[in-house]
């Protein structure tokens, strides 16, 4: 399974420890396409924008995003590109599971919530430490679609 991971790059790094643990657990199911959102060594502005051009970048996250089964977005931490990337995956009638965190106080937007259909689209509020056993019930579930 292709799994593609979204989380905050240039929206803010705040939340990097709990990518990896996302993307650890998801790398029980699958192979995550996107692995590096979860680098902390990946900064805001860090070298990697000069290894590659933002053109090449979103070609290359929409050619993963094309080859996905399943997308899992970290969406406590707002970030256009997250937003970006659900938008298109939404258009490609991709299986789609969004994480949000209750606890950071902040309110998730309406375009995020409100795609929830119950069915391909799913938003789930967690705390932290409940993200493994949410990913394990999600991809249970998966495996009898
Ligand atoms: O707007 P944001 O940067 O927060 O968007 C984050 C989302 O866009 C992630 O889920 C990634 O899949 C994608 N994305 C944004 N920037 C990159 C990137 N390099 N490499 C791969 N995927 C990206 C940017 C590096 C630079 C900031 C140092």
């Amino acid at each position: 399974m292709h799994i593609y991971f979204c989380g905050s790059i240039r929206g803010g790094r705040q939340d990097v420890s709990i990518y990896q643990k996302i993307v650890q657990k998801l790398q029980t199911y699958g192979e995550v396409l996107t692995e590096h959102v979860s680098h902390s060594q990946l900064s805001e502005k860090g070298e990697y924008a000069v290894l590659k051009g933002d053109q090449a970048i979103h070609q290359r996250d929409m050619d993963w995003l094309t080859l996905s089964d399943v997308i899992v977005a970290e969406v406590t931490q707002p970030s256009l590109g997250v937003g970006y990337e659900l938008g298109r995956a939404v258009a490609m009638e991709k299986r789609i599971l969004c994480l949000f965190r209750p606890s950071s106080e902040r309110s998730l937007s309406a375009m995020i919530r409100g795609a929830d259909d119950g069915d391909l689209v799913q938003v789930q509020d967690y705390t932290e430490d409940q993200v493994e056993a949410i990913l394990e019930d999600y991809f249970a579930k998966l495996s009898k679609v």
